[in-house]
């Protein structure tokens, strides 16, 4: 991806360099093309300030939204068969590390934690399956940064083997950080049989 990316972004620095040094290449150039790259010209300009502190993921995002309109950004994970999760004393992301799908590279199974690089609106569903033993003690949250968007429970009552879900579309702004947070003395629980699962994916960039 790194390779594509740089390649890709080689090509358009030939361009450019072939546009800042022969001007009169461009305008005779057919009427069409001519409109494409002047509407280029401020990206690039951006481009050849920021691309220092680019990640390669943010390089990749952007020559896709530059080249074709649609930065491609989806992902889906699941939590591993290892039984149960927490209880633990303070609220904790969960880490979904059985990772089906990570277009983009925006979600990080070591953390848990989606990392927008697109602005836009986005699409995230999260499944919660309750801990077995001891009782029912199980809630889950959809945060966006710390903030607490929706949110699954379920507690010891004469019913046990429980799953839920929500689901959100929100915008988010680069940096914005969506993850889904097992909170305080809680627990959820998974056999490998992926009950407990994260996706997510952008709708479209704004
Ligand atoms: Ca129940």
């Amino acid at each position: 991806k790194c390779v594509t990316a740089l390649l890709l972004l080689n090509g358009m620095m030939t361009i450019f360099v072939l546009l800042e040094a022969q001007p009169a290449a461009v305008t005779s150039a057919p009427q069409t093309w001519n409109k494409e790259l002047l509407l280029l010209k401020p990206c690039w300009k951006m481009l050849k300030k920021k691309f220092k502190s680019f990640t390669p993921c943010q390089v990749s995002n952007l020559l896709f939204l530059i080249f074709s309109g649609t930065p491609r950004v989806a992902f889906s994970a699941a939590l591993p068969g290892s039984g149960n999760t927490g209880p633990f004393t303070t609220a904790t992301p969960l880490t979904y590390k059985k990772v089906f799908s990570n277009t983009g590279n925006c979600y990080n199974p070591s953390t848990g934690i989606f990392t927008a690089t697109v602005s836009g609106m986005y699409f995230f569903r999260f499944s919660m399956f309750n801990n077995m033993t001891p009782a029912p003690n199980s809630v889950v949250s959809l945060m966006k940064n710390s903030e607490r968007l929706t949110s699954v429970w379920d507690t010891a009552a004469t019913d046990i083997h429980d799953s839920g879900s929500n689901a959100v579309v929100i915008s988010l702004k680069v940096g914005d950080n969506v993850y889904v947070q097992l909170e305080p003395n809680r627990a959820v629980y998974d056999d490998g049989m992926h009950y407990n699962t994260f996706s997510g994916f952008l709708l479209f960039p704004m």
